[in-house]
């Protein structure tokens, strides 16, 4: 099935969904419904750059898996059916048990205008504060640690400050794989200007911290040290603003107590790193005065997280290095509109447009501009609590919207438990095909990107349009649509909106409210824009006050800051001053029987629970296959052998993944990603093994520290599969599956072998189904299986099996799947001919460039630099997301991603 689109080719400019860079995407849609994409020159995030995903978002459009109508219990509904429902559900749900019985758990991947609906709807029409979203799990420490600092929750700096800056620290953010395209801004930056230092501040060896001049490898959780050390360290090198300080600040004098207390032994002997390196770092810090701090998950998805992220901003208070031009922290946001969901006001214990849900006049004023029967009085339950509070039965009604919690929030089979347990689930997406959906009583189809019309705000508070450039197929609607009706049914006024722009409206003009209050959030300039000039809209950063409005004050300000604030040490709390917080050092330990330290994160061709990168092969030849890095001495002292199976286990639950072993993970910490569902893998759900632990300020969880023990996972055989169709993994021990060109690449194990195995390879290719005859070759005896079978000359899917991990070339083999002649003898062989070359896995995904390819051209001496490699393969020229990877097999050290 495709999308309806108009006659005749239309160009739309619209902004990527995916990561909090916000790039500015155009979208070509030919007469004949084919969709381009290239990167918008004239957006000023990216100027024409996209990475890897970026790129790829043409191929993830394809409507095959897509949720087309409402279903309720999993029966076909009309939208009336489905919307009284779930309006009925909430409303005696309200009625019989309190405004607190019921929830919402929503994204940042919604648009602003989704999450206004939705947080109105919550906190001033159904009158709780149970909003909450999976922000939780991403910002809610910068949010608190900004509040702390400064009263408001509010990013100082922009994406130019990196490339001013003469020294920039990247804290637990891998840049170079989950901001590609700012990351490529800073290497041009330092390109231009060599003499710029970057520093990297990860436990892990990342391909960021190969990019960067120093990487400072600290231990798990001991980032409040390192910067006390230098706060401390500062303060004895007479690199203290005293005047700025004197004159804008509280609390220095606490905070610098708390750091002496530290000292560079003490955060030495916290971060495991030698002395020599730390005071090398603490003075260059010292004596640059451009100095920005990046900082992401590592530092927000901790249980010490909102003291780490004040740890940071005190040492660039202490300097008053702070929203001058390169010189500034800056917390980098991970979703598309993680900042637009804190403008809205969508986490459980803030209001909207930056109001204070525990101030009587913020409330009264939120109220009162809604026109709304009550207002929520207190915070209400954060994300962990929430599921929680689901499975204990005090929250009866839950609607989840534009997020994945079954896989995506820690203690994640505790959150499957409860929804399984809900009395009512509403699930909003786009597919069905996700784990949270299995319990959904009513799913309601939302309109995907590029069928719907909002904005998003990215990392430097820069607001920009999304836009449709294609028809929302079979009866999928706009989330802010559904909230509105389901609003509207529930007996309620002011959820009567003609579209996305009276929304925005709405949302801006109340901006202007509590900017006369003080707040600084203010786009009261744009409160009156007709619908025509909403969809005209720029990418324009906030504040945008209006003309002569309470933020009068303002204008030309932009022009003054180049956008940031607090360089004038005007802060948002009671007393205007910028508050330093006296930070406590912490750390992560292991516990006994469980002693390595479990961390988690991103790789650089998925999106999160891969509902839509996971659809395009192109970004499945990255990395095809949930893995665990493990340490050498680890790997030996549990007995694990490279590229076997291993078991990681937690005292929440357990996932079965390939074994990476390698030097840069450090000893004593493992690393699993975060984006293998049950859809994709047998058990690969890291979800389930960390642990529900959470920052007591912030609520966050700590999702990188979760106590584990690794062992091997006992596979009595390994296989690897190419298909046209999906394979049939029922009752496979361990599997994974990958789209591949032309079908599917499937890994897969167990722990005996079935006792017919041509049999059981027919069922698993499926061949009594899609036909097709299977030639074998067999050595029973050593346990070597290879299966290929043909329908005419088409390969329709070959298996290998054998004891050991299979050593069959993957990329060959998926390769063959769309080989007009793919000869039998070749595909079993499970390699190329000496007359063909064998990619490997594909590092540059824009031109299907392999490691073996780029590995040869730097043997043969044809390319020692990555723009060589480029000029010779092309690789790493167009999106450059592959760069760093470049940089790294050229110098003879690859990430060892499987096959
Ligand atoms: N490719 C890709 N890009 C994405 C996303 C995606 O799914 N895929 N998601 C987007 C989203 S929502 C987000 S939030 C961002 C996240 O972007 P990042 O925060 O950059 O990504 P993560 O991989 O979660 O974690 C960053 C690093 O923190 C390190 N770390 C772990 N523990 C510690 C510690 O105690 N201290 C320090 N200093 N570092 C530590 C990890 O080793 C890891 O390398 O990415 C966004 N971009
Ligand atoms: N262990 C571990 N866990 C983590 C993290 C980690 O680093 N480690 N990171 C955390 C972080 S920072 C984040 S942000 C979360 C992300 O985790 P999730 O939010 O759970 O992940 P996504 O896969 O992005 O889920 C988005 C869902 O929305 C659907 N969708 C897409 N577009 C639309 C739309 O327009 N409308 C609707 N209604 N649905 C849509 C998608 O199909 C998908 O099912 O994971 C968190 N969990
Ligand atoms: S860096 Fe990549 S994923 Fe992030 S917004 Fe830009 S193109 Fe999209
Ligand atoms: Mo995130």
């Amino acid at each position: 099935m495709l999308h309806q689109v108009p006659a005749g080719e239309t160009t739309t400019r619209t902004t990527c969904p995916y990561c909090g860079v916000g790039c500015g995407v155009k979208a070509t849609v030919s007469s004949g419904g084919e969709v381009a994409v290239a990167g918008d020159e004239a957006h000023p995030a990216n100027r024409g750059r996209l990475c890897a995903k970026g790129a790829s978002l043409a191929e993830t459009l394809s409507l095959d898996d897509r949720l087309l109508h409402p279903t309720i219990h999993g029966q076909r509904a009309s939208w009336d059916e489905a919307l009284d429902l779930v309006a009925e559900r909430f409303r005696a749900t309200v009625a019989a048990h309190g405004p607190d019985s019921v929830a919402f758990y929503v994204s940042g991947q919604c648009l602003t205008e989704d999450y206004y609906v939705a947080n109105k709807l919550m906190k001033g029409f159904i009158g709780s504060a149970n909003i909450d979203t999976n922000s939780r799990l991403c910002m809610a420490s910068a949010v608190a640690g900004h509040r702390r600092a400064f009263g408001t929750d509010t990013v100082p700096g922009t994406y130019e400050d990196l490339e001013l800056a003469d020294l920039v620290v990247l804290v637990g953010s891998n840049l170079a794989w989950c901001h590609p395209v700012l990351h490529q801004r800073l290497m041009a930056a330092k390109a231009a200007r060599p003499g710029m230092t970057i520093v990297t501040v990860d436990p892990r060896r990342t391909a960021t911290a190969d990019a960067s001049d120093l990487h400072l490898a600290l231990r798990p959780g001991s980032d409040v040290a390192l910067f006390a050390g230098l706060l401390a360290h500062l303060d004895a090198a007479g690199a203290v603003d005293r005047a700025f300080e004197e004159a804008h600040t509280d609390g220095f004098e606490a905070a610098l107590g708390a750091a002496r207390a530290v000292g560079l032994s003490g955060a030495a002997e916290a971060t495991g790193l030698p002395e020599t390196a730390l005071s090398a770092f603490y003075d260059l810090f010292a004596r640059t005065g451009r100095v920005v701090t990046a900082f992401s998950q590592g530092v927000n998805q901790s249980a010490s997280g909102t003291d780490k992220v004040n740890a940071i901003l005190n040492v660039h208070l202490a300097t008053g290095r702070i929203g001058k031009p390169g010189a500034s922290p800056f917390s980098v946001t991970g979703q598309p509109n993680a900042m637009g969901g804190r403008e809205v006001g969508g986490l459980a214990n803030q209001l909207a447009a930056h109001g204070n849900i525990e101030d009587a006049g913020d409330r009264a004023a939120v109220q009162g501009f809604w026109g709304a029967p009550t207002i929520a009085s207190r915070p209400g339950l954060k994300a962990v609590d929430l599921f929680r509070a689901v499975r204990e039965g005090r929250v009866k009604a839950l609607w989840i919207m534009a997020t994945n919690p079954v896989d995506s929030v820690p203690g994640a089979d505790d959150v499957a438990a409860a929804l399984k347990a809900c009395p009512f689930v509403v699930v909003s997406d786009v597919t069905a095909e996700t784990d949270t959906a299995a319990y959904a009583h009513v799913l309601l189809p939302a309109a995907a990107w590029g069928e719907k019309d909002g904005t998003v705000t990215n990392s430097e508070r820069r607001i920009s349009r999304q836009r449709r450039f294609l028809a929302p197929p079979g009866e999928a609607r706009p989330d802010w649509w559904a909230l509105a009706e389901v609003g509207r049914r529930m007996g309620f006024d002011g959820f009567a909106y003609d579209g996305p722009a009276a929304v925005f409206r709405e949302h801006a003009a109340l901006s202007a409210v509590m900017a006369a209050r003080g707040k600084d959030f203010d786009i009261g300039g744009l409160k009156d824009l007709t619908d025509a000039a909403f969809d005209g809209l720029e990418p324009v950063r906030w504040p945008v006050p209006a003309a002569g409005g309470a933020a009068g004050a303002e204008v030309g300000r932009e022009a003054e800051t180049g956008g940031r604030f607090f360089a004038d040490g005007r802060a948002f709390t009671p007393n205007g001053r910028l508050r330093f917080v006296a930070t406590a050092p912490a750390g992560v330990t292991g516990s006994p029987g469980r002693p390595l330290i479990l961390n988690t994160g991103r790789i650089r061709d998925q999106w999160h629970t891969m509902t839509r990168t996971g659809k395009t092969a192109r970004l499945m030849g990255h990395i095809a296959e949930p893995f665990c890095e493990i340490h050498p001495a680890d790997a030996a002292a549990a007995g694990i052998e490279a590229a076997t199976l291993v078991r990681v286990d937690s005292a929440h639950g357990s996932v079965v993944v390939r074994a990476l072993v390698t030097d840069r993970q450090q000893p004593g910490t493992v690393f699993v990603p975060m984006h293998w569902t049950d859809r994709l893998a047998a058990k690969g759900r890291v979800d389930a093994v960390v642990a529900p632990v959470t920052d007591p300020i912030s609520g966050q969880p700590a999702l990188k520290a979760t106590p584990v023990s690794v062992a091997p996972f006992g596979a009595a055989w390994y296989g690897f599969a190419v298909s046209a169709a999906r394979p049939d993994t029922e009752g496979c021990d361990y599997f994974a599956v990958a789209r591949a060109k032309g079908g599917y690449r499937t890994e897969l194990a167990g722990k005996t072998l079935p006792k017919d195995v041509p049999d059981a390879a027919r069922r698993f290719l499926r061949l009594p189904a899609v036909g097709g005859s299977l030639t074998a070759v067999i050595d029973e005896g050593a346990g070597l299986y290879r299966f290929a079978a043909f329908e005419g000359e088409r390969l329709i899917g070959a298996l290998w099996i054998a004891p050991e991990p299979v050593a069959v070339s993957r990329a060959f083999a998926a390769e063959r799947l769309t080989d007009p002649c793919a000869r039998a003898g070749a595909v079993l062989a499970g390699r190329p001919g000496a007359d063909r070359p064998d990619t490997g896995a594909i590092v540059c995904t824009c031109f299907d460039v392999g490691v073996r390819q780029i590995e040869a051209a730097v043997r043969d001496g044809a390319a020692l630099t990555v723009d060589a490699v480029g000029a010779v393969l092309k690789a790493g020229t167009n999106c450059g997301s592959c760069r760093p990877e470049l940089r790294r097999i050229i110098d003879g050290a690859r990430v060892p991603v499987p096959a």
